[in-house]
């Protein structure tokens, strides 16, 4: 049978198990969005094509499925490249078809012309330019394989528009040959029981997750190894809902911005075992410091994520559920326990940092505190929300204070750091799970990044809830600006800005608003209740500072607990 290209497209989509495609129309893609049209393929129209990219990465990451975006050539690309590059940094699977200007004139500054092969070329995993149609689905299938295998990525598929013209004779793709094989990912027996003799000897164990628990589907391996050794718990930002934010042997997020606890823990373990995580320098602070008294398990997917930041002593290439499952097999075949008296010591040494400086010990007043709504959205929402949140004190204040119990529930740009990610992000799990809560705890600076699609939310009927911790700054900025540059706020003040009820209401969404502390409860109660898109704006303290705080450059050790402490 005979088919041409967007047909092609369609048909292996669906044998993928694609069930939405996020997207925007433009000239080069208008084969692929008629043949769209004539199947009614499940679409999100978005506002701006990044809005496209991030959304696409929120269902990702909330379902663990790929996500996928569509957008036209030149301008419509380069759109998606903050999204790209976003997913790429925190390793999220995802597959981006872009349209192309048609073969004979790439090259010759067409028009909406753009090299995005070129482009994404260092934030994709992988990308392709199809250059027959005969490749098509097969290019189609790979790059759904690539986006998925090993540690996941996004990987870009540039279509020209005279190969989507033509046709071809389509086979199934099941019959495709693939040019690849699918790796093992099985830790190496002898380094693992090297791993287990450590565990045993350690007195002051501590296990470092990340990421890679949650995309390698680890969590109840996690746990398991956990509860049987009695080794507490911190996880990177990634890697938070890795373990339950309610377990007694959860510490919190370590680094810049981690728990007291957290910190002090890692700079006096004797033993870490580190799985699914990069050593990022946002978690190891000084990294000659990180971790001194430690010797270092490092078990991870991607053997160049070992040894790049932090030496380790066991390095064991694996994906995180085969090496804990067969740590938990050795250790319940050894009968193994861990120096009771030892671990003891160690766990009350835990509780007493823990009671030095709880996570609650910021003062309340007169003024809205973020972190009594954050509190207060956890208690309303029972940790049960999909929590997604854009870059600044608001992630900080999110990733601190409101306790994830479960995996893929946290969506948060970690690695780039991107502003604007959270609300297309949080529209991406809306779709993904339309009965559950979706929540984005925005700054007001980082919210005005991508407010066009709260139009996509309307239009799709999508409740998701923004919160906005208004403070009238780019709050993070001007917290380094208070305690590094001698509170010169150069171009920090943001207090103009938009009504943002009014702009709610503008755009057909709900706006409701706090500005006293006693008005927290009641509007979230309330926007939590109300079926439609919520934008809640919380008129906070203006200089409240993210606290703990380790200040760039030094150890984890000088982890300061209050900005006095600081400057
Ligand atoms: C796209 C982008 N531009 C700039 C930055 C640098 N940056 C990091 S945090 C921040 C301030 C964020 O302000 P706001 O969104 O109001 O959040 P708050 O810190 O007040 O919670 C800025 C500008 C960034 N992370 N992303």
């Amino acid at each position: 049978m005979k088919l041409k290209g967007p047909q092609i497209f369609t048909k292996t989509l669906r044998e993928e198990g694609v069930e939405i495609i996020f997207g925007f129309p433009g000239g080069a893609v208008l084969d692929i969005y008629d043949q769209i049209y004539k199947e009614n393929f499940p679409h999100i129209l978005v506002r701006h094509e990044q809005g496209a990219a991030h959304a696409a990465d929120g269902y990702a990451r909330s379902s663990g499925k790929v996500g996928v975006c569509l957008v036209t050539s030149g301008p419509g690309a380069t759109n998606t490249v903050t999204g790209i590059a976003t997913a790429y940094m925190d390793s999220v699977p995802m597959v981006i078809f872009t349209g192309q200007v048609t073969s004979p004139t790439i090259g010759t500054d067409a028009f909406q012309e753009a090299d995005i092969t070129g482009i994404t070329r260092p934030c994709t995993k992988h990308n392709f330019l199809v250059r027959n149609i005969e490749d098509l689905a097969k290019t189609i299938k790979e790059a759904f394989y690539i986006a998925r295998s090993g540690r996941p990525g996004p990987v870009l598929v540039d279509l020209p528009k005279d190969i989507m013209q033509s046709e071809t004779e389509y086979k199934e793709s099941n019959s495709l040959k693939l040019s690849f094989t699918e790796p093992k990912y099985l830790p190496d027996a002898k380094q693992l029981q090297q791993a287990l003799e450590l565990i045993k000897k350690a007195k002051r164990p501590l296990l470092l997750v990340g990421g890679g628990i949650i995309l390698g589907r680890a969590t109840n391996e996690l746990k398991e190894f956990a509860e049987k050794t009695k080794i507490p718990v911190t996880a990177t930002l990634m890697g938070l809902g890795a373990f339950p934010g309610t377990h007694p042997l959860w510490l919190g997020m370590p680094g810049m911005h981690g728990t007291y606890y957290a910190n002090m823990a890692i700079c006096n373990c004797d033993l870490m075992i580190t799985i699914g995580t990069r050593f990022s320098d946002r978690v190891t602070g000084k990294t000659s410091t990180f971790a001194s008294n430690a010797k270092i398990i490092h078990i991870d997917i991607d053997a160049a994520s070992i040894n790049k930041n932090v030496l380790a002593d066991i390095p064991i290439i694996s994906d995180a559920k085969s090496a804990l499952q067969e740590m938990n097999q050795s250790l319940d075949q050894d009968h193994f326990a861990v120096n009771e008296e030892e671990n003891k010591k160690w766990l009350d040494q835990i509780a007493e940092w823990k009671a030095y400086a709880p996570l609650t010990s910021y003062s309340e007043g007169d003024k809205i505190k973020p972190q009594k709504v954050i509190e207060t959205l956890y208690k309303l929402t029972k940790g049960e929300a999909i929590i997604a949140t854009e870059v600044g004190q608001n992630q900080m204040w999110s990733a601190l204070y409101y306790h994830f119990d479960y995996p893929n529930t946290f969506l948060s740009s970690g690695g780039l750091g991107t502003m604007g990610y959270g609300f297309p992000a949080a529209i991406g799990a809306q779709v993904a799970f339309p009965d559950k809560t979706v929540v984005d705890i925005a700054g007001d600076g980082s919210i005005q990044m991508n407010i066009q699609e709260l139009a996509t939310a309307v239009n799709y009927k999508l409740p998701v809830k923004i919160v906005i911790l208004n403070n009238g700054y780019l709050g993070m900025v001007r917290q380094w600006q208070e305690l590094f540059y001698e509170k010169r706020y150069s171009h920090s003040d943001i207090s103009q800005i938009p009504d943002f009820v009014k702009l709610a209401e503008a755009y057909g969404a709900v706006g409701l608003r706090a500005t006293k502390p006693e008005e927290v409860e009641p509007t979230l109660k309330k926007g939590l209740n109300i079926p439609n898109t919520v934008v809640m704006d919380f008129h906070v303290e203006r200089e409240e500072g993210v606290f703990p705080m380790v200040k760039p450059g030094t150890s984890l050790s000088e982890t300061k607990l209050k900005k006095e402490e600081l400057s």
